[in-house]
């Protein structure tokens, strides 16, 4: 990687930039990830490259929701495992109730094993793969991104995605299955359908994410019911969008290596 030097203001950023890139060269990330990325990476200069607090109030309930969960999946593509191989791992190891599974919309076998192989180097105890022979279809989906594991996606009641594609998204909400979104932008389809959307960068809201679940773990059930029930996504995505359109919030803070608040 190019050297970055670490005092420039938007060192995080531009280091994102480069993960990707690398991914790409090492066959993990796909050519339309990177146009992928440069579109969240505007939605993220917009919003001031920081966690805001409708954020921070989606990955509450998205806590409550995945401690609640019969079988929480979070979906993996090329462009999440360049960008965040280190942080999902993290997250699966403090929260390991937790499965990954590979999922692709430009569907190739290998991509989909390297991948799988990353994740694993990087410590990942299991990684399912959407391209396994045992596969199952997702309805009403017509790409590769129908696949499902039947371990994985196939069973889970909550899957997680992130820099995900609308049509498998309706196609997950179609399948009656709760999606957690984690999306830059708060127009997208799936920031629109998902029943919760974290709009945030990945990398940072990973971390947050498994700060709030590790806290959360100990908390009464009704407690995170109640959570849960009292969250409004409308509400979320019409800040986010707020915030977007007026630019950067002053109430907005560096969470990435702070534990999430006492809810
Ligand atoms: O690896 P594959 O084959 O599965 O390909 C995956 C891509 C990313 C190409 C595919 O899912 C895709 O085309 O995604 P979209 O429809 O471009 O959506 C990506 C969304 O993620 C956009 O709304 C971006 O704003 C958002 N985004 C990009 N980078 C980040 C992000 N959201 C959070 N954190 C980011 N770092």
């Amino acid at each position: 990687m190019s050297e970055i030097p670490s005092d420039h203001p938007r060192f995080h950023s531009l280091n994102l930039r480069h993960r990707l890139v690398e991914g790409l060269h090492a066959g993990l990330a796909s050519e339309a990830g990177l146009l992928a990325q440069g579109r969240g990476e505007a939605f993220d200069y917009l919003l001031g490259e920081k966690t805001h607090r409708f954020a921070e109030q989606a990955m509450a309930a998205a806590s409550a929701r995945l401690i609640r969960a019969e079988h929480p999946v979070l979906s993996v593509n090329g462009s999440a495992a360049s960008l965040a191989a280190a942080e999902i791992v993290s997250l699966v190891k403090a929260y390991p109730r937790l499965s990954i599974e590979v999922n692709l919309f430009y569907h190739a076998e290998q991509r989909s094993h390297r991948i799988a192989n990353r994740l694993r180097e990087v410590g990942a105890p299991l990684v399912l793969e959407s391209c396994d022979p045992k596969s199952i279809a997702l309805p009403t989906v017509q790409s590769n991104r129908r696949r499902m594991h039947p371990d994985g996606i196939g069973k889970a009641d909550v899957v997680i995605v992130a820099l995900e594609d609308g049509d498998r998204c309706e196609g997950l909400v179609n399948a009656e299955k709760r999606v957690i979104a984690i999306d830059l932008n708060p127009l997208s389809r799936t920031a629109q359908m998902a029943e919760i959307s974290i709009i945030d960068e990945l990398t940072r809201s990973l971390k947050y994410l498994q700060n709030q679940l590790v806290a959360d773990s100990k908390r009464d059930q009704a407690e995170l019911a109640q959570r849960s029930e009292a969250y409004d996504n409308q509400e979320v995505l019409k800040q986010a969008i707020a915030a977007v359109r007026d630019g950067v919030d002053l109430n907005a803070r560096e969470v990435s290596e702070k534990a999430a608040p006492e809810n």
